[in-house]
């Protein structure tokens, strides 16, 4: 039985990740941070058979004996500040953990592989946020790199540390590039759940409006079961190597209104909607989509859950959440 350590399981990829991999037989491991984080409750109720380990990216000596403690065929370090907005006003914390942190865990990793450089494989969860700037249309593995937040620099020096690690030492080490996704376990703090949200809450007459930021940024949506099964296809192959995975097309912001709203009878949102300057970022990333053609071609990944239907589950979940509880 193959023996898998998550960094990040307490989050919305690590719970499908670990989902993925207690269904092909793994035995699951997790590292969750903080000495009483009451999302060990959440892991517990999803996923009992994950053993969860204490740990913090930001502390080497935790990862090591996580390592050790589990002896892993594969790591998923997951783990991350993950809040773009959030990063500006805390960019130590984010370059500690999301930057840094990916080196301690690369670092623990080589430790305990010792001379045989492949023995545990390694994932990295980069982002489409590195590519910021839009230099090409639709952004690709080879893409220059230009980001536009405290979290997307953290997440270059993630991305090409992973590289290094790979080009210096040997190691199986790959590092996907993912552009956005999500589902009904993303945090509310995203602009897909903060919207799925704010709709069930209006459709059902709990709420009048939403505040939003900028509703002409473009992003490449897709669903985040679909992105951990392309985590564990990059580990399957014979050396570690970087892929983007992405749906390929892009929608706005009122996009994301538009059909979140008319999924439960609303067509004309325009007072329903208000913006605030609190809700825009300093420097903000206009387009993103991706192509995936190499992730299609190398490992057969193919996403499956289609714009209009990620919304409407979103939608159909925060409402039947909400009716429960009536
Ligand atoms: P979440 O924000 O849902 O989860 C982040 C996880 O990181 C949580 O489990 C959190 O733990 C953990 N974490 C935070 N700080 C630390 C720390 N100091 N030490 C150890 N763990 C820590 O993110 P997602 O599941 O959405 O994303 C997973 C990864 O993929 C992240 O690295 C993210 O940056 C990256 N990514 C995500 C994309 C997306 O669209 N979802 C796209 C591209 C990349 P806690 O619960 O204790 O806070
Ligand atoms: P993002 O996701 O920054 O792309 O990072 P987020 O959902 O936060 O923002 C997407 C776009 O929506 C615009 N926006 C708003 N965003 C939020 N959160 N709240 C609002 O009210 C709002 N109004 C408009 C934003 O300006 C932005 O353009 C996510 C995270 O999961 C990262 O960890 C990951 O690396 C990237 O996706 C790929």
């Amino acid at each position: 039985m193959p023996t898998a350590l998550i960094t990040g399981i307490t989050g919305q990829d690590g719970l499908y990740l670990a989902e993925l991999l207690l269904g092909k037989g793994y035995e699951v491991h997790g590292i969750v941070r903080g000495q009483n984080n009451p999302k060990r409750d959440l892991v517990a109720e999803v996923v009992p058979e994950v053993t969860l380990h204490t740990g913090d990216l930001t502390d080497l000596s935790s990862l090591m004996r996580a390592m050790s403690a589990t002896q892993p065929d594969e790591v998923y370090n997951l783990g991350a500040v993950s809040f773009v907005a959030y990063s500006w006003d805390n960019a130590r914390v984010t370059t500690d953990v999301t930057g840094n942190g990916v080196l301690n865990m690369l670092e623990a990793v080589r430790l305990f592989c010792g001379s045989d450089p492949t023995r545990t494989r390694f994932y990295q969860a980069s982002s489409s946020e590195m590519f910021g700037k839009v230099q090409e249309v639709p952004q690709r593995e080879t893409t220059l790199l230009w980001p536009r937040s405290p979290y997307g620099v953290a997440k270059v020096f993630g991305h090409y540390m992973t590289i290094n690690y790979r080009e210096s030492y040997g190691m199986h080490a790959s590092s996907g590039i993912l552009f956005n996704h999500e589902s009904p376990r993303r945090g509310p703090e995203f602009v897909t759940r903060k919207v799925s949200m704010a709709v069930a809450r209006i459709a059902l007459g709990l709420q009048d409006r939403i505040v939003m930021g900028n509703l002409d940024a473009q992003r490449d949506w897709g669903f985040a079961g679909d992105y951990v099964e392309g985590m564990w296809r990059m580990l399957q192959q014979p050396a570690g190597d970087d892929y983007v995975l992405a749906t390929g097309e892009t929608h706005s912001i009122r996009e994301l209104l538009d059909i979140a709203f008319s999924h439960v009878g609303i067509e004309d949102w325009s007072d329903r909607v208000g913006q605030d300057p609190r809700f825009m970022r300093p420097a903000e990333v206009d387009q993103l989509i991706g192509d995936a053609s190499k992730a299609r071609d190398r490992l057969g990944w193919r996403p499956t859950v289609g714009f209009d239907e990620l919304v409407h589950m979103m939608v159909d979940h925060d409402l039947s959440v909400l009716r429960a509880a009536r």
